[in-house]
């Protein structure tokens, strides 16, 4: 990855319906950073601030976005309604919420009407992360490079998978019977 991957126009974009849900989808900033794709990332609600999100989704495109990630809580109408107003492909976070611990979140997402796309990832950290990896897995079909660094993303999270099974093995045996 060089430094110029990271100051690039941004190919992806993180919106998010309040400051209080960065924390969720930091990982998905973070995940996309690792990867060398630059995101930006904006407060933009569905409910409290209506016509910029209109304005924010009807640009998207011609800015050069190819991916949105969209996470909101509660009633979470953002990544639909992003959705309703661009071709660009949205991928929807819920984030947990205070009072029914993301499900309300999930729900709103995940039931759209047939003929609005709008992708559903699980509720919370995985579900960011695992958005921004295929947010990049898109990208990736058209650069070649991204792709590679993809791959050893992945090649990573298996050795960290078999070295946390190495040091389960080794304390349960330093255990008694
Ligand atoms: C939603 O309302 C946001 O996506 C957030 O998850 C939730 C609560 O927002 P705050 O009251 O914390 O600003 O629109």
């Amino acid at each position: 990855m060089t430094s110029d991957d990271l100051k690039a126009a941004p190919r992806v974009s993180i919106i998010m319906g309040s400051a209080s849900d960065y924390p969720t989808l930091q990982k998905a900033e973070e995940t996309l950073r690792r990867l060398g794709v630059h995101a930006e990332v904006r407060v933009v609600s569905a409910h409290r601030t209506p016509e910029l999100m209109f304005e924010y989704a009807r640009g998207a495109r011609q800015r050069g976005l190819r991916v949105i990630i969209a996470g909101a809580g509660g009633a979470a109408h953002l990544p639909g309604m992003v959705s309703a107003l661009t071709p660009v492909p949205v991928l929807g976070v819920p984030i947990p919420s205070r009072a029914l611990g993301g499900v309300d979140s999930l729900l709103s997402i995940v039931q759209m009407p047939a003929g609005v796309p709008t992708a559903t990832f699980a509720i919370g950290e995985a579900g960011a992360v695992n958005a921004a990896l295929f947010a990049a897995r898109m990208l990736a079909l058209d650069d070649p490079a991204l792709a590679t660094r993809i791959d050893q993303d992945r090649n990573e999270r298996a050795e960290a998978a078999l070295a946390s099974n190495d040091s389960l093995t080794a304390s349960r045996s330093t255990e008694g019977p």
